[in-house]
C-alpha cells in the first residue's frame, strides 16, 4: 500500500535527513499516545507527543515534543521561549504545520517550528513518533529525535 500524502511527506523528510526510519501506516488508530503505544507494543512514555502552541507576539509555531507519559507545562515552555503562548486550535495546527491533530510529526512541517524536546524522552533506547496522520508512526532513538527536530532539550513537564 502506498503511504498517504502526509505520511509520505514525513518519510521523505526523514530520508532527506539521512534517517533510515520507515514510516508505518497501520490499520488501527494511533491518534492518542495510549493507542499508539498499544499499536506498536511499547510503553506510553516512549510515544513522542507533538504538542503545538502559538507564540503570542511573534506568531511562530512552537512544537513541544514530550513523552506520552507527561503533561506539558505551558509556563515552562513560555519561559524557555521568552514569550507568552496561546493555545493552537485545530485550524491553526492544520494550516501552519500541514498535519492534522493526532498526526503531527517531528519533521516535515510546512515551516520550521521552534522546537523543544522533553528531557524525559532521553531515558529510553527507542521512541515512536507520529508520522503525519493519526495512524502513521515511525521508530527512532532519542538522539535521532533531537538531531532531526533541531529541538532544544529541556525540562518542560508540568
Ligand atoms: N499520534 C499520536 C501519538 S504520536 C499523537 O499525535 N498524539 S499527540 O498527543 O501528539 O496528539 C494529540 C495532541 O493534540 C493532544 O495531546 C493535544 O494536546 C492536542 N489536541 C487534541 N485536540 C486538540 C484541539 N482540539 N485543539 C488543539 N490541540 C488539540
Amino acid at each position: 500500500m502506498p503511504l498517504s500524502p502526509s505520511a509520505q511527506r514525513v518519510q521523505d523528510a526523514l530520508a532527506a535527513r539521512g534517517l533510515t526510519a520507515t514510516v508505518l501506516e497501520l490499520e488501527q488508530s494511533t491518534h492518542t499516545s495510549p493507542q499508539a503505544a498499544a499499536a506498536v507494543g511499547c510503553e506510553v512514555g516512549q510515544i513522542v507527543k507533538s504538542i503545538v502552541f502559538r507564540a503570542a507576539h511573534s506568531d511562530r509555531v512552537v512544537l513541544v515534543l514530550t513523552s506520552g507519559a507527561n503533561r506539558v507545562s505551558e509556563r515552562a515552555v513560555a519561559e524557555l521561549l521568552g514569550e507568552p503562548l496561546t493555545k493552537a486550535d485545530a485550524d491553526f495546527v492544520r494550516s501552519r504545520t500541514g498535519f492534522v491533530i493526532g498526526g503531527v510529526a517531528p519533521v516535515g512541517h510546512l515551516e520550521p517550528p521552534i522546537t523543544f524536546v522533553d528531557e524525559d524522552l532521553l531515558q529510553y533506547t527507542e521512541l515512536w513518533a507520529a508520522a503525519g496522520t493519526p495512524n502513521a508512526l515511525f521508530r527512532l532513538t532519542p538522539e535521532e529525535l533531537v538531531r532531526l527536530s533541531e529541538g532544544r532539550v529541556a525540562r518542560i513537564k508540568a
